[in-house]
């Protein structure tokens, strides 16, 4: 080969996609759990239930211990799991209300869209929490436009907001399947009527209580935040949507079987309502929390099996990770806070959901690819904002320079490549843009809150604001439980991270 075409073939990429044979690029399957924390499952120290198939997964893969999800609330680390960037830096990035337009615009570049330019067929099954239509919400009964297929996914069955939010049907691909015109779906943010049954107005008629929030329009028996009316036809059972997340997952590895493949399973499950099906109610002593996660558990199982009976282990790559840390009561009274007993939802973390403390996005991560990863474990420290490059890196994309601005390429660190680091350092969040941030660089962790309030740090149900203060410095190694502030004697580090968290913040970005 010349000199020149190979420079040409290098400056398009091309060489690039050639250097990966076909059998270098193996499915993906990114499964995210909801709410799950550190401590939740039995491979990373519960012993209050069991999860087999989760440790099976662990034990044939990576068990990562600095696994982290970038933000400790749903919206903002599904943002950046997708775009590769920072939540705080987008518009509307905190938890998305019913009503809410799509937050990641069509033509963003995503890690699905890397994945289908390079020749994989995506789909996103389960909760998706990032808005959808246009700048006016979405058109329930119409187009729901623009949404997953417009960033990447050629497919999607969704769970549209979360569990716990209006209105309880299913979307898939540009449709809620099922909806008859007779009886038009509407959602809102008002009473429809002055009549309209309501957890307040009927709560005795309720099969799970509300705690706090959560009281407005019944459906299932459970009242929800917002309000809909119609739509009877589509609306589904919250007992059923594991098994509706499995069944439509199945079905897309089938159909997909002998191409590349990106599936995003994105489990509903342990969000609240924690209304598992009945076959797990009460299997354990957690309550619905805990049967929740073998519920969770029983799925990861069903999909490993899927991937058995069609010979596709060796050829997959299989990342398990959750969304933000844990929390008891979120809202409704499950008794999970009752029935907890010892039980460390956030492992040895301090914090949970809504909380910068590690607990709040120090979360299990195993990533799996039979005959490819050695099993084992790993400290390196990586974060599904990472997936983008690392993804794009394994297939052999190069990621556009003004895309995916805070992913890093840490492939090497999720296949357990002997001594690759990982991340240097790491920014985690809370809800969308609050100016609550951390920075962890090695053992080191800064705490910064831009406002002088935080919400409470501790994983239980009182959200009211506490007062905090501006800064404060943690040593992971000697305290992992982020107990004592060692700002004072330690001026130089904490100033030296300031300056890299103010860096990062202030550059837009920081992928170089
Ligand atoms: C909060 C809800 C909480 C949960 C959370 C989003 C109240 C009082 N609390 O506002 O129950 O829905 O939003 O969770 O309404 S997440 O995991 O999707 O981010
Ligand atoms: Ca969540």
């Amino acid at each position: 080969m010349n000199r020149i075409r190979l420079l040409v073939l290098v400056a398009t990429g091309v060489v690039c996609a050639q250097a990966i044979s076909a059998a270098e690029k193996p499915n993906i399957i990114v499964i995210m759990a909801d709410d799950l924390g550190y401590g939740d499952v039995s491979c990373y120290g519960a012993t209050a239930l069991e999860t087999p198939h989760i440790d099976q997964l662990a034990a044939e893969g990576l068990r990562f211990t600095s696994g982290y999800c970038s933000a400790s609330t749903c919206t903002p680390t599904r943002y950046s799991l997708l775009t590769g960037t920072y939540a705080f830096r987008g518009k509307r990035t905190g938890i998305a209300p019913p009503n809410a337009p799509a937050i990641i615009k069509p033509g963003t570049t995503t890690i699905a869209s890397l994945l289908q330019d390079a020749g994989y067929a995506t789909a996103v099954i389960g909760k998706w929490h990032l808005g959808l239509g246009d700048d006016g919400g979405p058109d329930w009964n119409g187009e729901l436009k623009p949404g997953p297929l417009e960033i990447g996914f050629d497919t999607c069955f969704l769970l549209p907001t979360t569990n716990d939010r209006v209105p309880q049907v299913y979307v898939h691909d540009h449709r809620v399947p099922n909806l008859d015109p007779a009886d038009p779906l509407w959602v809102g943010r008002k009473k429809p009527s002055p009549d309209h049954p309501t957890g307040v107005s009927h709560r005795k008629t309720l099969k799970m209580d509300w705690s706090h929030g959560h009281n407005s329009t019944i459906h299932n028996g459970i009242s929800r935040i917002g309000y809909y009316t119609g739509g009877h036809a589509a609306r589904f059972r919250d007992e059923d949507l594991a098994d509706k997340w499995v069944e439509q997952s199945v079905a897309f590895i089938e159909q997909h079987k002998s191409r590349p493949f990106f599936l995003f399973f994105s489990s509903h499950d342990i969000h609240v309502p924690r209304m598992p099906h009945e076959r797990f109610q009460g299997k354990t002593s957690l309550g619905f929390r805990g049967d929740a996660i073998v519920e969770l558990d029983w799925c990861v199982g069903e999909l490993m099996k899927t991937l058995d009976r069609l010979q596709l282990a060796d050829n997959t790559l299989v990342v398990f990770c959750s969304d933000n840390g844990p929390v008891l009561d979120d809202g409704y009274k499950d008794g999970a806070l009752e029935k907890n007993g010892d039980h460390r939802a956030a492992g040895p973390y301090r914090g949970g959901k809504y909380s910068v403390f590690e607990g709040g996005t120090r979360t299990p991560l195993i990533t799996r690819w039979k005959g490819r990863i050695e099993p084992g474990e790993s400290d390196a420290m990586v974060c599904t904002i990472d997936l983008a490059a690392s993804c794009a890196a394994l297939v052999g994309r190069r990621l556009p320079d003004d895309a995916c601005l805070d992913s890093f390429n840490v492939l090497d660190a999720l296949l357990g490549k002997p001594g690759a680091p990982g991340r240097s350092h790491l920014v985690q969040q809370d809800n969308g843009s609050t100016g609550t941030y951390a920075l962890r660089v090695g053992d080191w962790k800064l705490h910064r809150h831009d406002r002088r309030f935080a919400r409470n740090v501790v994983v239980e149900q009182d959200l009211k604001n506490v007062p905090v203060s501006r800064f404060s410095l943690f040593n992971l190694a000697r305290d992992p439980g982020e107990r004592t502030n060692v700002i004072a004697a330690n001026p130089q580090v904490a100033e030296r991270l300031k300056r890299q968290l103010a860096q990062i913040i202030d550059a837009g970005r920081s992928r170089p």
